[in-house]
């Protein structure tokens, strides 16, 4: 091969390359595209906006910030519990398919949780068991459109009962089996939180409110 031939193949080597860069650019902006477009879905999946104008993956329904619904959620108490025992499974020899798996666990010696009664360590009783418990809220962030009326359904489910405030609304005490409304216009833009100050610091949550567009 020829220099002229060895320069004329490396352009077009080159600008073959060129090309399957722009293509795959093109790609992972429409890919980055589409991912926003499936992140606005999922914004979108709150009262109101969803049901028959749900759309798809492929065909995703547009957030429309300038159009103000009723969101409505149901926030439900929980706390999570790793429970486990210092002591080893035992088989039982009745059963042949009872074989312990689960090893004896030893609870953390130095383990620093931050205080507010957000977290729990019970240590091992006298068999051994012990557990971490985590409080939180389910669900715990919440998307709304600016003007929309919010209605939050707080639900008394696990814990024996909470102090929980919604920034700007109001403060009120939740017992396990109730359920308390309380009801707002998400006014401005911006982050509302919510919190049960018996649980601090981790069983807290908060309302995203997205800006009208202009
Ligand atoms: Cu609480």
């Amino acid at each position: 091969m020829n220099d002229n031939k060895k320069t004329e193949t490396k352009t077009k080597t080159t600008k073959a390359i060129i090309a399957a860069a722009a293509i795959m650019a093109v790609v992972a902006s429409a890919a980055m595209v589409l991912g926003i477009q499936t992140q606005q879905y999922a914004l979108a999946q709150t009262n109101g906006t969803t049901a028959a104008s749900a759309g798809s993956a492929s065909n995703p329904v547009m957030v429309n910030p300038s159009q103000t619904t009723n969101k409505e959620f149901w926030i439900n108490t929980v706390h999570l519990d790793g429970a486990t025992s210092l002591h080893a499974a035992v088989a039982n020899p009745l059963s042949a398919t009872n074989t312990p798996l689960h090893p004896g666990e030893i609870p953390p010696a130095n383990s620093t949780i931050p205080t507010g009664g957000g977290f729990r360590i019970v240590l091992p009783n006298k068999v051994g068991a012990w557990d971490f418990r985590s409080f939180t809220f389910a669900p715990d962030q919440l998307v709304v459109n600016q003007g929309d009326k919010v209605t939050l359904h707080f639900v008394g489910v696990l814990g024996v009962h909470h102090l929980i405030t919604v920034d700007g609304v109001g403060t009120f005490a939740l017992h396990r089996g109730e359920i308390h409304t309380v009801s707002f216009i998400a006014t401005n833009p911006g982050a509302i939180n919510f919190w049960c100050s018996l649980h601090l610091p981790n069983m807290s949550g908060q309302i995203l409110v997205l800006p009208k567009s202009v």
